[in-house]
């Protein structure tokens, strides 16, 4: 696609790659999918689609241990990716979310301070990694991958690419991070095969709106790991898979019930 930039991570036609949507925090499932994948082996990717942090259960907030490890791991080992989400983003832009009336922003900061005794330097080291994440991971064989989205507002690669050259508060990177395939005003099946046909892929996996398992949606596949789900469902697939309809796609999808 020519986008020489690190905000989109574009993989070959060999090697392997594990696909994993939103943690909000258990770092019992980040544990479990890490144990999937073999760090040594540099063609060999897994990729967290962004909403490491936030738990939906407070008490068991593993968030802090996950951004530690995870900001270990991006550094030492270039087959670790993790793509930004809206709850990362929120802490970037300072824009408050919440969940049954508790402000997720200052909820991290007081676990932040339990944790570690202090709010600083721990908050800005947290925020400057949300900034060296990724929005979007395509590989050779026809997967784009990101948070959410896509949004109904791309009507050409000049459109897309402006993402790259503005800020957190691009109105097109918001849809790619806020967007639900629940809301007709958000997109529709036409705008995912339209989006599709201008970066050039064939199929999208999405995480960020809460579905049993994973949910069809035309050319997407909306996907819970772990928030949510009874079926934990993660993609694992080999990169040099050539893939005709969505159906090898779902192929690929593996399944943790506990
Ligand atoms: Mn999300």
């Amino acid at each position: 696609m020519n986008i020489i930039n690190n905000k989109l991570i574009e993989l070959p036609d060999y090697g392997r790659l594990i696909v994993v949507t939103d943690l909000h925090g258990n770092l019992e499932d980040y544990n479990a999918y890490l144990d999937l994948w073999d760090k040594n082996d540099l063609d060999f990717h897994i990729v967290f689609t962004g909403d490491l942090i936030h738990a939906v259960d407070e008490k068991k907030d593993g968030s802090i241990e996950i951004l530690d490890d995870a900001i270990k791991k991006s550094k030492k080992y270039s087959n670790f990716h993790t793509l930004l989400g809206n709850h990362e983003w929120a802490h970037i832009t300072s824009t408050n979310i919440y969940k049954q009336n508790k402000d997720l922003l200052l909820e991290f900061e007081n676990l932040i301070s339990f944790k570690k005794g202090f709010i600083e330097p721990h908050l800005t080291n947290y925020i400057k990694f949300f900034k060296t994440m990724p929005y979007f991971l395509k590989t050779a064989n026809g997967l784009f991958i990101s948070h959410s989205g896509p949004s109904s507002n791309v009507n050409s690669i000049e459109a897309f690419k402006k993402i790259f050259e503005s800020d957190y508060s691009h109105p097109i990177l918001q849809d790619f991070l806020w967007n639900r395939y629940t809301k007709v005003t958000d997109y529709t099946r036409n705008d995912v095969e339209n989006f599709l046909d201008i970066v050039e892929s064939k199929f999208m996996i999405v995480g960020h709106c809460p579905v049993e398992s994973y949910k069809v949606f035309s050319k997407q596949i909306i996907m819970s790991s772990s928030f949510y789900t009874k079926v934990k469902t993660y993609l694992d697939m080999d990169l040099s898979l050539e893939l005709n309809e969505i159906k090898d796609v779902q192929k690929q999808l593996k399944f943790i019930i506990d």
